[in-house]
């Protein structure tokens, strides 16, 4: 084994064979549906979250109930996930209390989704293609629990499992970001156009991920704002 190799196999056994890849302009396309397919991020938190905020950009035709993002804990699996029971409607989760977010129907397009929470005032944001929604309020005084299985496709109901393959997601998914503050206006809108982003234990640009069965990483097909 030359000394490259074995390096490369060092990392990999580190890494636990995850891929590090910038993903810009590139999506994740969950081809089945129903699904049993997912991807493992990992961020690498260390401490418990008592702020952050959640982003990303979806592409379905899915009319039934589906999970977009699902970090569950081994005491809370709806730890954080953002789920959209249906047309119209999202949920957003912290430590298994949710708060919904009414919306208009999709007309077929990209849709990008930013919530965010905090913990010192349990005021929860929620912004869609750029415009901020009324504030809720969910589990003041919370702490996210950093030691989380983090996937996407799938709603997990046990730490890393206990999937419905009829909660899983079809379709496209792109610009996933983690922060562990709140944003400000301004950066929730830069999330929303694609413009330069403070750092985050999740970034599509520097992500690690593993995919586990049915999804391919393909180039965008266009951009997901504008016509
Ligand atoms: C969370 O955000 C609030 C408001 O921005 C800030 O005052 C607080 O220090 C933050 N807490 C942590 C743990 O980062
Ligand atoms: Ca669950």
């Amino acid at each position: 084994m030359g000394r490259l190799q074995l390096w490369v196999t060092v990392l990999a056994g580190l890494s636990g064979m995850m891929a590090q890849e910038d993903l810009y302009r590139k999506v994740f396309v969950f081809r089945k549906d129903p699904s049993d397919a997912y991807v493992v991020l990992r961020a690498g938190l260390e401490q418990p979250l008592h702020n952050f905020t959640l982003c990303l950009r979806s592409y379905t035709e899915l009319a039934r109930p589906h999970s977009l993002f699902s970090y569950a804990t081994k005491a809370q699996d709806n730890e954080i996930l953002l789920f959209k029971p249906k047309p119209g409607e999202y949920r957003f989760y912290v430590g298994g209390k949710f708060v919904t977010f009414r919306v208009p129907e999709g007309r077929g397009d990209w849709e990008h989704v930013c919530a965010s929470w905090e913990s010192a005032t349990g005021i929860a944001e929620f912004w869609l293609n750029g415009k901020p929604w009324p504030r809720k309020g969910l589990q003041r005084g919370y702490a996210v629990g950093a030691e989380a299985a983090i996937l996407l496709g799938q709603e997990q109901d046990a730490f890393g499992g206990g999937f419905d393959v009829y909660n899983s997601f079809s379709g496209e998914l792109a610009d996933v970001y983690l922060w562990d503050t709140g944003l400000s206006p301004d950066k929730m809108r830069a999330a929303y156009l694609s413009l330069r982003l403070p750092p985050a234990v999740l970034a599509w640009k520097s992500l690690s991920y593993e995919v586990k069965g049915d999804v391919v990483v393909k180039p965008r097909l266009r951009e997901a704002l504008g016509p």
